[in-house]
């Protein structure tokens, strides 16, 4: 092996449990701190690639992470492209399929391949991507809370830079929705940019009542008023209201996008970079956006996403859903409704090592 062979020579995978700066309650569970596998995979000219993925529920993050090692390490000795050890993935899990937990450790590794690269050439993640350096439209993702307490979290927000918000829709009542969204513009200014998520939370009759209730609001997106899978779900929703319908997070790869592209299940797109299959997916899943004009933003992960985005021909917005902030260094800034995507060669993952070893235990 020559020294600059560009070949994976070893890989850290930590799981830890990163603590968030508030509870986050939607209509479909609250996350009381978020369950991360950190990823490395170093090569033999020395770089290291870095990213962490989401488990979601903390019963997923020791099995994620030893499926993240157990895949890392089986690719020692193998060449660091990401495109070609995408290609090889793909055909070592082509028995099993490649979704869930497997699909997430896959993404995680591209991820950090992907930040390797970039290291490698001494470019921002962005510009290896033929993107550009602007910075992101951005909106404040908010958990679920009464309108006094959003009026009071979104003051905080607008001193913080934000100037669009999203709110964890879905309350027994759906008047409060109502009073949430309308909380906001008290505080925000009537014409602020809003969206309402409801995470899967209603059948598409009850998605259809609620949603109506929701057509004078002006938001920007109503998000997955009914099941991810339900692609005709949603499209039966989307031509009953004028709000436009927004999903994606849980597209599981491009096959799923497909399906709801044909079924005309969204008005814009909002694939997650872990679930659609890393950097590599994240860039199938912008061209097709493209092709079929759909506005696309992210979710989650917004140090690679504000990278993600500015090389995506239909970039809408980034969500500010800062998962991973009490563990890195390098969060990006936010200023007056934009976030500055770093310009330090990668995708800005910094690990703050001194925070990490103290929720590692
Ligand atoms: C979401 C993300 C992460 C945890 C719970 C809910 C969400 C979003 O649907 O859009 O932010
Ligand atoms: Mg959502």
């Amino acid at each position: 092996m020559n020294e600059m062979s560009n070949r994976i020579t070893d890989c850290r995978i930590r799981p830890v449990m990163a603590p968030l700066e508030m509870p986050h309650k939607t209509a479909s569970g609250t996350l009381e701190a978020a369950p991360l596998v950190l990823i490395d995979v170093i090569a033999d000219d020395g770089i290291v690639g870095s990213t962490y993925i989401f488990a979601y529920t903390p019963a997923a993050l020791e099995p994620l992470a030893a499926l993240s090692k157990n895949i890392a390490s089986s690719l020692v000795g193998e060449t660091a492209e990401p495109g070609a050890v995408s290609a090889l993935l793909d055909a070592r899990f082509r028995l099993l399929g490649n979704q869930g937990l497997v699909a997430m450790a896959i993404s995680g590794i591209d991820m950090a391949l992907w930040d390797a690269a970039a290291k490698r050439k001494e470019k921002p993640l962005y510009e290896l991507l033929g993107g550009k350096s602007d910075p992101v439209r951005v909106y404040d993702s908010l958990g679920q809370m009464g309108p006094d307490e959003t009026a009071r979290v979104v003051e905080a927000s607008l001193e913080r830079g934000f100037r669009a918000f999203k709110i964890k829709a879905g309350h027994p009542d759906p008047k409060t929705d109502v009073a949430v969204v309308r909380s906001i513009r008290d505080v925000a200014g009537k014409d602020v940019w809003v969206a309402a998520d409801f995470n899967q939370a209603f059948g598409v009759d009850e998605a259809v009542r609620r949603m109506s209730m929701l057509d004078e609001e002006g938001l920007a997106w109503i998000e997955e008023p009914v099941q991810a899978s339900d692609y005709q779900g949603h499209a039966t929703v989307r031509s009953a209201i004028r709000t436009p319908v927004q999903t994606g997070e849980n597209w599981w790869g491009m096959p799923d996008m497909r399906n709801a592209v044909a079924a005309k299940a969204s008005d814009l797109a909002m694939p997650d970079v872990m679930k659609i299959g890393g950097v590599s997916g994240w860039r199938e899943a912008a061209s097709l956006a493209n092709e079929v004009s759909l506005p696309v933003a992210s979710h989650l992960f917004v140090e690679i996403s504000a990278h993600l985005l500015n090389a995506t021909p239909t970039a809408m917005i980034l969500e500010w859903f800062d998962i991973a902030g009490t563990i890195i260094t390098c969060t990006p800034e936010i200023a007056d409704g934009f976030a500055i995507p770093s310009q330090t060669p990668g995708a800005g993952i910094l690990w703050d090592e001194s925070a990490i070893e103290k929720i590692i235990a």
